[in-house]
């Protein structure tokens, strides 16, 4: 687990979006699939991200720097929210799109799918976009403790056909902490793996 993890920086309009001085994992994934509250799982703290059974909670870009080791986190809005207006849809993807793009920071993005859906084109199209990009993309499933274990394991079974990876991808629960460890310690792999060529 981090030792500290502070919440640095807020973003909500482009122009806010200035250039980071440190590396950056991304946690993207659609409303409501617990991105806020896989944050606060993985950082021992309940309420540093503001998480919400009403999708659409966080419409912000919120970067948190990790220490001692010396990179953000960063939580993106959640996409896919339909009561949701199409200037704010539009507003979510050009602000997201600015971010992800010519960020030669952003070493990968955990892309968090819901363990009880079979994949969704929202979560394929994300997914290709980023991989476009030449980005690393973790795709992690969600809320594993609300499923059965067959159900999961045919999540696991089509996110792996589809992304053509090795190993399927990881089962959290940021409820139960199934697999909260092992997923810090795969972040810290990764960040440790960048910072040795930089
Ligand atoms: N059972 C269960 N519920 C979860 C888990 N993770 C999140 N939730 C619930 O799912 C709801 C949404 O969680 P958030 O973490 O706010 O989701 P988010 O992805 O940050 O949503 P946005 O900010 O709208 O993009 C909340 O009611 C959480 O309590 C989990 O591992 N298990
Ligand atoms: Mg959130």
């Amino acid at each position: 687990m981090p030792s500290t993890v502070i919440l640095e920086k807020t973003v909500y309009t482009i122009d806010q979006l200035g250039e980071m001085p440190l590396p950056q994992l991304a946690l993207a994934g659609r409303s409501n699939v617990g991105k806020s509250s896989l944050l606060n799982k993985l950082t021992g703290r309940k309420n540093l991200a503001k998480t919400s059974s009403t999708p659409g909670k966080t419409r912000s870009l919120n970067f948190y720097k990790v220490e001692p080791e010396g990179f953000y986190l960063v939580d993106l809005p959640g996409y896919g929210y339909a009561r949701c207006s199409k200037t704010e849809r539009d507003k979510w993807a050009a602000l997201t799109t600015r971010y992800l793009k010519n960020n030669a920071r952003l070493f990968g993005v955990v892309a968090l799918l819901d363990s009880r859906l079979t994949p969704q084109t929202l979560d394929i199209d994300l997914i290709n976009y980023i991989k476009a990009l030449g980005i690393e993309v973790i795709p992690v499933l969600t809320k594993a403790d609300k499923c059965k274990q067959p159900v999961r394991s045919a999540t696991q079974a089509a996110w792996q056909r589809l992304l053509g990876t090795e190993k399927p991808p990881m089962l959290i629960s940021s409820h139960s902490g199934m697999n909260i460890d092992k997923l810090w310690q795969s972040f810290l792999d990764k960040f440790a793996a960048v910072s040795s060529h930089e």
